[in-house]
């Protein structure tokens, strides 16, 4: 595999106006006929170039230019390409291919998944269907008529809307599909198979009827409501806050078991991963909820930021996903708790997304090259490139955000375009200059924004100097300085926010506001300040950097009771909880007896029993940092230091704590006992808080405790609870209450795929003992199969990914694991298997021992045999 620059781009040499698809699907093979009318693109020069098209894993049947039957002489094949040379400017090319669905294991292109034929064309799986060219600034109206036996495949679907249905007499039909809209392949779908749907309606701004279907096998078809209230909350939303619309008569959504990873935008028909449709209360847990209301929320954004304008080419990619993960996260924040959503996107960025910048596959939110384009589907696209657009938010103001947007849309709909069509966009609507502010698309690495103060007494001003900074990256030594949005306050004794007055200012400007950090180091001096001020800095966590401060723990303390900002008060209690364990980690590192700071306990104490704090922010309080964030703040991760400080200080808390702990969870249970399930906001809060206490109290050993977690686990009406109940018992030495649970779980739920998998899950990221064997038994019950990626993530990505104790073993046993995995998928889904070498990518964080144990197993991968490009990439970048 080679690598592909941003540099060599060139604009296509032909264009397809209309593509013509027909799709006759057997049990042992499916025909594709295409018909492409094409043309010389006249934004290029003269002539008439070869004709390139993207191919793989066809058989050619036939190929005709114009009616005119070509024969091998006529055109050039590889195991990629087929190359022919028109003779005109306007033409049209006929084919027929063969194809595989039924034995496509790698879930890209056509295939089966549980009887059902469906398709993944993002981001290049269209060639593996026709003869095509497979990028996305290629734009075409499509036409697709699907045929199939009538009895196993009632349902025939494809984009944009339905013109015409036929049966063909041999116990087959047909169904013709038109999507009005110019598309690139990617958003290409089709689904047949035997399937049940919801029907439902909405009513637009402009007051057209669109038609909701979500399609399920017909033994799911009670879980979908929620994703259907789901889908009517997002196409409001997205009216009344970008003023977006949706333009087909329909809209679709498919539910399929197998698929690589959450949804899929297809124009006018979402192909979904089951796991984020379906929800019930007793099938599915409140976080499983809440993900499948932000993903269908996401995919149905993208019909207008992904699909109406659309990425030039695969670099540009954050153009969508990153536009659409800051929208989806607006849309929740606005749905439930704003501050409890900031805090659970902060927290995943820190511990996930900060690794990966630091780590070998660190890339700019707009890269400049790749080998594998599937493997860019990454935090710091999406997660990464959504704070990018928060940024531009903050610094726009909403209204002059909501211009640009608006600006946007309107100069490029039906254009596929790049990252500086977006900014310039939001530079025109606002007249603010972005051009420094577009390093954040370009660099790669987490800034780190030191920042000290001084307060001068004799002429009240208090002055804050900050300096920024960002390691080197793979291929980025040098980095030039950000535009760091800093939101801040400054507070007085009582916590109280002081007005904010900079020198050169006549008079105060607010008392929370937004500066501006240009330059390397900078410094800004406030004035009229009788006292020295406690700052409360980055606000909101207003850029995505690692912030330093040199708070004293009784500042800390101060600030998570009084800070008026949510977010910075969960931060502080983090940041006080940090220091706590990174002194325990010290300690056990050195052999000497773990002590704990008092002090954390009585401030989570005092969040136990302020009655007005929203239980989902006395639950997020509660949480201390996982082990994944504490490796990733590391310099060296010692796991088992880490690992052994968490576990002391929580189990110091659940002891030193036990009344309020008590308290709290017996009269949120009581409450959970006496009313039925709802999802919604408050329930979540309250039972999140529930389940936090539950597995602080388990650790107390309690005969009481373990009576109400099994009376919890036997007796409720929802996931939440039962799931929770049984992870602090499979995570406790009652070993026979815990086996006992597992069991009747399995036997009731065993014909349910998701639930299994989180039955699974939770028994891969039990931190006791023995973790890899419990795996490898795992991975022999029947509910198991490498060929199902949600089983996959469900036991190896959760041992490797969460077990951290267990996966990171010294002998290096969960490293050889993972490497036999990663070899054995390499073969049957390569994207499944690169994206399961993320653990084992991180192996510069750890001691020498362990640091040689996972690179020899990198090793070993790349010596396996013929590696998917996808786990070449990653592998080879990871040694390099
Ligand atoms: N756009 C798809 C992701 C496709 C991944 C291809 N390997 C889902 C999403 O981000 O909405
Ligand atoms: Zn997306």
């Amino acid at each position: 595999p080679k690598m592909i620059y941003l540099k060599d781009y060139q604009a296509p040499d032909y264009l397809i106006d209309e593509t013509h698809l027909t799709f006759e699907l057997y049990e042992d093979h499916t025909l594709v006929h295409a018909q492409l009318v094409m043309r010389r693109n006249p934004a290029c020069g003269a002539g008439l170039p070869p004709l390139v098209l993207d191919g793989q894993q066809l058989e050619l049947l036939n190929l005709a230019l114009d009616d005119r039957e070509l024969t091998a002489a006529d055109y050039q094949l590889d195991d990629s390409h087929l190359t022919l040379q028109p003779t005109q400017e306007r033409f049209v090319i006929d084919s027929s291919v063969r194809i595989h669905p039924e034995s496509n294991t790698a879930l890209e292109g056509l295939y089966k998944s549980s009887g059902m034929f469906c398709t993944q064309c993002e981001a290049e799986g269209f060639r593996k269907i026709t003869y095509y060219l497979d990028r996305p600034d290629v734009m075409s109206k499509f036409t697709t008529t699907v045929s199939a036996e009538q009895h196993s495949y009632p349902v025939l679907l494809s984009n944009g809307n339905p013109i015409a249905t036929g049966s063909e007499g041999d116990g087959r039909h047909w169904a013709t599909w038109e999507d009005p809209f110019m598309k690139p392949a990617y958003l290409f779908a089709l689904v047949a198979g035997d399937l049940w749907c919801v029907e439902d309606r909405f009513t637009t701004m402009s007051a057209r009827e669109v038609t909701l279907r979500i399609y399920v096998e017909p033994e799911n078809i009670d879980k979908v409501q929620h994703a259907m209230d789901s889908l009517k909350k997002s196409m409001k939303w997205d009216e009344e806050v970008y003023g977006r619309e949706y333009d087909l008569d329909i809209f679709m959504i498919v539910a399929v078991n197998d698929f690589n990873m959450g949804a899929m935008e297809n124009k006018g028909l979402n192909i979904f991963n089951s796991s984020c449709v379906l929800a019930r209360a007793e099938t599915a847990t409140d976080a499983a909820h809440q993900r499948v209301e932000a993903v269908v929320a996401h995919e149905y954004f993208h019909n207008w930021s992904g699909n109406r304008v659309t990425c030039r080419d695969w670099f540009q990619l954050s153009l969508k996903e990153g536009f659409t993960v800051f929208r989806d996260s607006e849309f929740s924040a606005d749905m439930n708790s704003r501050t409890v959503k900031r805090i659970e996107d902060v927290a995943y960025l820190r511990t996930h997304q900060f690794a990966e910048d630091a780590g070998p596959m660190a890339h700019p939110v707009r890269p400049d090259a790749y080998m594998e384009i599937s493997n860019f589907y990454t935090l710091t696209i999406y997660e990464k490139g959504s704070e990018v657009l928060r940024m531009i938010h903050t610094l726009l103001g909403a209204e002059t955000f909501r211009k640009g947007s608006d600006l946007y849309f309107a100069r490029h709909d039906g254009q596929a375009v790049t990252c500086d069509d977006f900014v310039k966009a939001m530079e025109d609507a606002s007249g603010v200059d972005l051009s420094q502010f577009k390093r954040w698309y370009t660099q790669a690495g987490t800034p780190r924004l030191e920042v000290s103060e001084s307060y001068d007494a004799a002429a009240n001003s208090y002055r804050l100097q900050f300096r920024q900074s960002c390691p080197a990256t793979p291929g980025q030594a040098e980095k030039l300085p950000f535009v760091i949005p800093v939101e801040l306050a400054l507070l007085d004794a009582e916590g109280r926010e002081l007005p904010l007055q900079l020198v050169g200012e006549d008079k105060p400007v607010g008392r929370s506001r937004v500066l501006q950090v240009t330059q390397a180091e900078q410094a800004f001096t406030f004035l009229n300040l009788e006292a020295k001020p406690l700052p409360s800095l980055l606000r909101g966590f207003s850029a995505p950097v690692k912030l330093s401060f040199p708070y004293s723990r009784d500042q800390l303390m101060f600030l998570m009771q009084h800070d008026s900002d949510g977010f910075n008060r969960w931060e502080a209690g983090q940041q006080l909880s940090v220091q706590v364990l990174q002194e325990l980690i010290g300690q056990h590192q050195r052999g000497e007896a773990l002590v704990l700071d008092q002090r954390l306990v009585t401030a989570l104490r005092s969040v136990l029993e302020n009655a007005s704090l929203d239980q989902a922010m006395v639950a997020e309080m509660l949480s201390l940092p996982g082990e994944g964030y504490l490796t990733e703040i590391s310099d060296v991760a010692d796991v088992d230091a880490i690992h052994a400080a968490r576990e002391f200080a929580r189990s110091e808390l659940a002891s030193a704590l036990f009344e309020p702990l008590w308290a709290r969870y017996q009269a949120n249970r009581e409450l959970s006992r006496s009313t039925a399930y709802v999802a919604e906001s408050a329930h979540f809060a309250r039972r999140s808080l529930q389940n936090i206490a539950l597995s602080y109290l388990m650790l107390t050993g309690k005969a009481e405790v373990l009576a109400a977690c099994l009376e919890q686990f036997e007796v409720c009406d929802n996931m939440t609870e039962r799931l929770a109940a049984l992870a602090v018992l499979v995570n406790s030495s009652f070993e026979a209450e815990k086996n006992e649970a597992l069991k009747s779980f399995a036997e009731h739920f065993k014909d349910n795929a998701l639930v299994m998998d989180q039955w699974f899950s939770v028994q891969a990221a039990s931190t006791l003992p023995g973790g890899l064997s419990r795996v490898q038994a795992l991975m022999q019950h029947p509910a198991f199969t490498m060929k199902n990626p949600n089983k996959v993530r469900a036991l190896i990505g959760a041992f490797a990914g969460q077990n951290l104790i267990n996966f990171h073993a010294a002998d290096g046993s969960g490293y050889r694991f993972l490497a036999d995995q990663v070899i054995s998928l390499n073969a049957s889904n390569p994207q499944i298997a690169s994206r399961q070498l993320g653990p084992l990518t991180r192996w510069r964080k750890y001691d020498a021992s362990r640091q040689a144990l996972m690179k020899a197993e990198l090793e070993r991968i790349l010596a396996s045999g013929e590696l998917s490009s996808d786990v070449f990439e990653v592998v080879s970048k990871s040694l390099a």
